[in-house]
């Protein structure tokens, strides 16, 4: 393949993952701004920017040295084990970093020393004493002012101690005014923009000079021999932050430093301040370029709810990719939330994303053109006239494609995907329009060829477009269209407006097959007989299984009000329910029930009730939830709640 001078430009694209704290596994806030950070590195090798991509694992601190303690494991050994399962969930999710770095990397902490010994001999970092309130979670001083109730860390909430000890500060007062300027000076410094001004206005309300070595604990980075202050460890944020420098070899080989600075640092919202405010000081102090972008998308939560361990729901990456499809969950994630806006994770939503764009708008496009082509031209796709009959619907479609660009890195990535949708719009819409089989009734064959090559056309684009977001279903669509995805293609379809060459459309089985219900609860349930023989042996006691919170959070339980009750005919003991879960949510429920309660009593009253087992017929009813209640010799009573609760109510 040959790249096209202007287009081989030498552009860097340096992109960067936060790295993550080893002391919890992966959930879907790690995989979204992995799985986004994977876009950009697939999309800038598609164009021709020498890229990096940069992930990896924060292990220093002591929250992680508690973690390990807690788990009754040796420090190093404990982050080898959870820094093992990242990297390996990244590589099932064939994520394509370039290098995997992690805090405890012997050449990383020479370059935090390195970066340490420099700042502190031009004068940035001098010795004092600290008094303050400290977060162990969030490894943060915090001033008495921003407490809440003179305690309380005021980002995590739990309780600060006051720690008193001698300490390195570094400058960072005295960098107020540049970094005010760089943000003035750089619009896009910040994404998106709104962040950017919170930062401002931070930064304008005064910056205290910032505590980076510890004396109160040991697992982290030691000061350089040459300051020779053994008691000391850096500050874990200090060590974390320099891993984007440190990667490429900055304080040891200096192999990669010519793909500083970086393009983008792809971050949550939540550490916004360490990298928009500290970071940029940091990187004044050591006379280095500052990156383009420093990107903060917001928090995922599931059902509305926050994610938390404690409420076990926290939703598992690999579960969601095993049970949907790897790709289809990243799509989700990137096309369902507005970059650095909150976002919910529901099953429903997936499964709605899932039958509707990439069912029904793409993979069915793909189906038309296989069954068009395959009735009227035993699968021969030719585009040559398409600028003669269609040249509405191809240039719309080049513009549309246009517009793309500009939003990847501006990361307005769900934007990207709405305006990749609008060529699967004009393709279905002109199929609808000119309808094929009128054309071949009509004996206007070249039109309805023309059609056909019109739709490969767009498929094409839109597939080499996609490719970041899905790799491997946008190469199978490519190689049913017989091309593959290259630079080079890239280049001809998006850029010089080629149209495909003559090809015979490959029949491939439906790329995304509708999916009716929920799936990860059935996963969960399916275990091998002997595994499942193993955990009961080791989950029971006194004939009771005991099951994790995580496993009791999958029952979903709401309260309903019934608003309908009848007899089931022919049946001695049960009665069909209509019961609301609020929001429209209205189910019809089969209950054993009937010896106890009458329909007439139950109408207006509150259950509790099983909100996601699987539908079921009773005496052929369909059944989409079940009644708790308790039965003992004295016959049944059913669960409610002591007061009346507002429909829909989680019960917890
Ligand atoms: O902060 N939704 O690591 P971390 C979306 N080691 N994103 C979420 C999320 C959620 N519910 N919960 C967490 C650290 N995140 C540091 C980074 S970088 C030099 C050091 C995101 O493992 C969070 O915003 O606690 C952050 O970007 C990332 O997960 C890693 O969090």
């Amino acid at each position: 393949m040959q790249s096209s001078p202007e287009n081989s430009t030498c552009q860097k694209a340096y992109i960067t993952t936060p790295i993550y704290y080893v002391n919890d596994v992966a959930h879907i806030g790690h995989a979204y701004t992995t799985v986004i950070a994977d876009a950009l590195a697939i999309y800038s090798r598609m164009v021709g920017y020498d890229t990096f991509f940069l992930t990896g694992t924060d292990e220093h601190g002591q929250k992680i040295e508690e973690a390990a303690k807690a788990r009754g494991k040796e420090t190093q050994a404990y982050a080898d084990e959870i820094s093992g399962k990242f990297k390996a969930l990244w590589d099932d999710f064939d994520i394509s970093y370039d290098k995997f770095i992690r805090t405890t990397d012997t050449a990383h902490k020479q370059g935090v020393q390195f970066a340490f010994q420099k700042m502190f001999d031009k004068g940035d970092i001098y010795k004092d004493v600290y008094k303050g309130h400290y977060c162990i979670s969030c490894e943060t001083f915090f001033p008495k002012i921003q407490l809440v109730d003179d305690e309380f860390c005021p980002e995590c909430g739990k309780p600060t101690s006051i720690v008193e000890e001698e300490s390195y500060f570094f400058r960072l007062s005295d960098y107020q005014e540049r970094l005010l300027q760089w943000y003035r000076d750089n619009p896009e410094c910040i994404l998106p923009k709104s962040k950017r001004n919170e930062v401002i206005r931070f930064v304008e309300s005064g910056l205290e000079d910032l505590s980076v070595t510890r004396t109160s604990f040991d697992w982290g980075v030691h000061l350089p021999a040459e300051i020779d202050d053994p008691k000391h460890v850096m500050y874990v944020w200090l060590d974390a932050l320099m891993n984007y420098l440190t990667a490429l070899g900055y304080g040891t080989d200096e192999v990669r430093m010519d793909q500083w600075p970086a393009r983008v640092h792809l971050i949550g919202k939540d550490i916004l301040r360490f990298h928009a405010i500290y970071w940029p000081a940091f990187l004044m102090s050591l006379e280095m370029p500052l990156p383009k972008h420093i990107a903060a998308h917001g928090w995922w939560t599931r059902n509305g709810e926050k994610m938390s361990k404690s409420k076990g729901n926290v939703v598992n990456p690999r579960e969601v990719a095993d049970a949907y499809g790897l790709e289809n969950f990243r799509y989700f994630m990137l096309r369902e939330v507005p970059f650095g806006g909150d976002g919910d994770f529901s099953q429903r939503a997936l499964i709605d994303r899932i039958n509707s764009d990439l069912g029904n708008d793409l993979g069915n496009l793909l189906n038309r053109l296989i069954g068009m082509s395959g009735k009227y031209f035993e699968g021969r796709v030719e585009s040559d006239l398409v600028e003669k009959y269609y040249p509405a619907e191809l240039h719309a479609m080049h513009d549309s494609i246009d517009k793309l660009e500009p939003l990847l890195f501006e990361m307005q990535i769900h934007r990207y995907l709405e305006e990749l949708w609008r060529p699967l719009a004009i393709a279905n819409k002109a199929i609808d329009q000119y309808q094929p089989w009128t054309l071949m009734k009509e004996g206007r064959e070249a039109e309805a060829m023309a059609l056909n090559g019109l739709i490969a056309t767009i498929l094409a684009n839109v597939a080499v477009m996609l490719h970041p977001i899905m790799p491997k279903t946008t190469d199978t669509i490519a190689a049913a269209l017989g091309f593959g995805i290259t630079e080079e293609s890239y280049r001809h379809l998006t850029k010089e407006r080629e149209l495909l060459a003559p090809f015979t459309v490959e029949k491939i089985p439906p790329l995304f097959p509708r999916i009716e219900e929920a799936v990860l609860l059935e996963k969960a349930e399916k275990q091998p007989e002997t595994a499942k023989k193993e955990t009961e042996k080791e989950t029971k006691t006194e004939g009771v299984a005991l099951i994790g919170i995580d496993q009791f959070f999958q029952t979903s339980l709401k309260i309903g009000t019934v608003i309908q009750a009848e007899e089931v005919p022919k049946s001695k003991k049960l009665l069909l329910l209509q019961v609301d879960l609020g929001d429209g949510d209205i189910r019809q429920v089969v209950s054993g029930i009937k010896e106890w309660y009458s329909p007439e009593e139950l109408v207006d009253t509150q259950v509790c009730l099983v909100a996601n087992l699987k539908p079921a017929k009773l005496m052929g009813i369909k059944s989409e939830g079940m009644v708790l209640a308790a039965k003992d010799d004295e016959g049944l009573v059913l669960m409610r709640p002591e007061k009346p609760k507002k429909t829909g109510t989680v019960v917890s």
